[in-house]
C-alpha cells in the first residue's frame, strides 16, 4: 500500500502541489462536516488536517469517523497535544517544535506519549514544526511558550529547517499560526524551500487564492487553510484551483 508520505514525495518529485483543508474539531458539527466534505470533494482537495492548539471537546474520534465515512480524502492528524491522537485517521504529523526552545515540545511530550502513539498503528510522519511570527500573538505562539521565528529572519528559518531535516525530519511545516495577521513571506518560503529536500508545508493566515498560488511558486508543496475557509466556504474551490494551477516544474 502506498503511504501518504510516499505520495507526498512523489508529488514533490513531479512538482505537483497539494491543497489541505484544516478542520478544527471544536468548530464543526455533523452538518458542517458534511458541507465541508462535499465542497472538498468537488474542489479536489488533497488532504484534511484535523487538530488545533486547543481541542476542548471530546469529539476528535467522532469527527474523523464522520469525515472518513463521507469521502476518501486522507485525514492527517495535526495535533496540538499528545491527547489528539485518533486511530481513525490515516496518518499523524509527529510534530517537534524546532523553532522553539521548549524541551517539552521538542521531545518531552513525545516520550510520554510514545507507547500510545506507536500502538495507534497510524502512519507517523516526523515533522519539523516551525512557528513564524505572524504579526500578533496567535494561539500556537502563546500555548507553546516559545518564541516564534521573527518574520524577517529568513536565515534563521533556513538553518532551522536544514537542521530539522538533517535530524531526520521528513516534512517541514512553516506556520504563522491560525488566523495570523501576516502569513509567512514568500522570500522566507523560497529561502527554506531551496535548502531542503523534504516536502514543505505552509500555513497560517492564508486568506486569498493569489497568496496560496504565490506561496507555491515560492516553493511550498502543501498549502494549509483553516480560518479563511471557516469564514467563506466558497474559498475551498478557489484556493484548491489556485494551488493546482501552479505550473509543474521538473
Ligand atoms: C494553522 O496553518 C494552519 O496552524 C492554518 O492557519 O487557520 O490561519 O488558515 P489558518
Amino acid at each position: 500500500k502506498q503511504t501518504i508520505y510516499n505520495q507526498l514525495t512523489e508529488k514533490k518529485r513531479t512538482g505537483r502541489r497539494s491543497f489541505t483543508v484544516l478542520i478544527d474539531p471544536d468548530k464543526v458539527d455533523g452538518t458542517k462536516i458534511d458541507q465541508l466534505v462535499s465542497l472538498s470533494i468537488d474542489a479536489k482537495v488533497d488532504y484534511f488536517f484535523v487538530g488545533g492548539s486547543l481541542v476542548i471537546s471530546n469529539y476528535l474520534d467522532q469527527c474523523i469517523q464522520h469525515i472518513k465515512s463521507a469521502c476518501n480524502i486522507p485525514v492527517i492528524l495535526f495535533p496540538g497535544a499528545p491527547s489528539q491522537v485518533s486511530k481513525y485517521a490515516d496518518a499523524l504529523l509527529y510534530l517537534s517544535l524546532i523553532s522553539g526552545r521548549n524541551p517539552e515540545l521538542l521531545i518531552g511530550q513525545h516520550v510520554i506519549s510514545a507507547p500510545f502513539v506507536k500502538q495507534s498503528g497510524l502512519e507517523i510522519m516526523p515533522t519539523g514544526y516551525m512557528v513564524i511570527d505572524g504579526g500578533a500573538p496567535t494561539t500556537v505562539s502563546y500555548i507553546s511558550n516559545a518564541s516564534p521565528i521573527p518574520s524577517d529572519k529568513n536565515e534563521i528559518a533556513m538553518c532551522t529547517a536544514m537542521a530539522g531535516e538533517m535530524l531526520g525530519m521528513k516534512l517541514i511545516y512553516m506556520d504563522s499560526g491560525s488566523g495570523a495577521k501576516r502569513s509567512v513571506t514568500e522570500t522566507m518560503i523560497e529561502k527554506v524551500a531551496t535548502h531542503i529536500e523534504a516536502p514543505l508545508i505552509v500555513g497560517g493566515g492564508i486568506s486569498d487564492p493569489e497568496k496560496a498560488y504565490r506561496n507555491c511558486k515560492s516553493g511550498a508543496d502543501i498549502i494549509v487553510v483553516g480560518n479563511a475557509i471557516e469564514k467563506d466556504t466558497s474559498l475551498i474551490k478557489e484556493m484548491s484551483n489556485a494551488v493546482h494551477s501552479v505550473p509543474v516544474l521538473i
